[in-house]
């Protein structure tokens, strides 16, 4: 029998790398995807023996490049079982008053409209079908608001709204839509948000165990892995050390 397929955005680094390890343990074959050709390229080497991986590599803002990429895929690559809508982050940690107009762009370009346009390419098949199953990375910013999260946590309220509508729409076609609204994770999810500051990153972590991709990694793979009856529509998983948004047990 043939393995299924899963197509991950984000699989340099983080949760989306740590799914495509978690996914090829199950035995599924990875279509990687991100900006980062050489971490697309190293990946193979993480990945169990004989896991069948290919990668493409384009910037999902780009409605046509993503196109082109999914539209390239060879034969035996198209007919995708699980896509996991990863790709995103934070860009910045401001007021709404003082905040930058190419974060914004980029978080709602991104984390929203790069999930569109990805899911637009490979729901058509998936209809065809009449199977599949969608894991959209929402977020804990998703379902709370907290001080300075704004645009951020509008993108991800988005996403929460995006993966309830598929969830509805796609309901005749028997395709499974899954949320996973994570807390706080180390990836290098602060370091973008904070643009490259690795000091102030490290803070947020400072003085509780946060998740680690792997944690998320393996709700990810068990939630894939229920039998084709059962979705675990809206997951969020959190520290225990985290309560909300905001509040945390901090050790100093
Ligand atoms: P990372 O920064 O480690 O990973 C982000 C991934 O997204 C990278 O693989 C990056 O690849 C990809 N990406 C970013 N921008 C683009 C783009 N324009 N085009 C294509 N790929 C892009 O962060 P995480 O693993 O933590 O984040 C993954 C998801 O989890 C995000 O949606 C994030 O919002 C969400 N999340 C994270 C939490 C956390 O605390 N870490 C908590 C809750 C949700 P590349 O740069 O190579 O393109
Ligand atoms: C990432 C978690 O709390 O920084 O989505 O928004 S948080």
């Amino acid at each position: 029998m043939e393995n299924k397929i899963v197509f991950i955005t984000g699989a340099t680094s983080g949760i989306g790398k740590a799914s495509a390890i978690a996914l090829a343990n199950l035995g599924y074959d990875i279509i990687a995807t991100g900006r980062r050709k050489d971490r697309l390229e190293n990946l193979k080497d993480e990945l169990p023996s004989g896991t069948k991986l290919q990668i493409l590599c384009f910037d999902v803002r780009d409605q046509k490049a993503v196109k082109s990429a999914i539209g390239s895929l060879p034969e035996q690559w198209q007919k995708i079982d699980v896509l996991i809508n990863n790709a995103g982050n934070a860009h910045g940690l401001d007021p709404i008053q003082s905040g930058s107009l190419e974060d914004w762009d980029a978080m709602m370009d991104i984390n929203v409209k790069g999930l569109l346009y990805v899911s637009k390419e490979i729901m058509t098949g998936m209809v065809n079908r009449q199977a599949g199953t969608i894991v959209n990375i929402g977020s804990i910013a998703g379902k709370e608001v907290y001080p300075n999260g704004n645009v951020y946590c509008a993108s991800k309220h988005a996403v929460d709204a995006i993966t309830k509508g598929m969830r509805i729409d796609l309901n005749p076609y028997g395709i499974r839509v899954i949320a996973v609204h994570p807390g706080m994770v180390e990836t290098e999810f602060s370091l973008v948000r904070f643009k490259g500051d690795a000091a102030r990153s490290k803070t947020v972590y400072q003085g509780l165990q946060p998740l680690t991709a792997e944690d998320v990694a393996d709700t990810i793979a068990f939630a894939v892995s229920r039998p084709p009856h059962v979705v675990l529509a809206d997951i969020v998983i959190l520290p225990t050390a985290q309560a909300s948004a905001t509040i945390l047990k901090k050790t100093n």
